[in-house]
């Protein structure tokens, strides 16, 4: 039994160890809010596609804090911000404007 918990806690430790390692990352952005409707998956993206543009609502990514952009080719106002945003609209431009339906593309500056 002891042996058994042993190596147990060695493979997570591995797995944990090769997660922490990468330094590969993931970007999806969802139509609308809480990661629901259609799906755009890629990283980095000069353009997020015709189907995507100026339509998510929501996004989640792994790794490093990533760059949104409102423009293509990585091009007008941004923001940075890690991990899950469930709703686009809650990260406001000014007093007039939000992020939802305005990205165009992501990545690293
Ligand atoms: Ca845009």
């Amino acid at each position: 039994m002891r042996k058994k918990l042993v190596a147990v806690g060695i493979s997570l430790g591995l797995v944990m160890g090769v997660v922490g390692a990468t330094s590969a990352n993931a970007l999806s952005l969802y139509e609308h809010d809480n990661y629901r409707g259609s799906v755009y998956s890629a990283w980095p993206s000069n353009y997020v596609g015709n189907a995507m543009n100026d339509r998510a609502s929501s996004a989640r990514s792994w790794g490093d804090a990533p760059t949104y952009w409102e423009d293509r080719d990585k091009t007008g106002r941004w923001f940075k911000e890690a991990g899950n945003i469930e709703y686009l609209g809650n990260y406001r431009i000014n007093f007039f404007e939000d992020w939802n339906d305005r990205i165009s593309s992501f990545g690293y500056p």
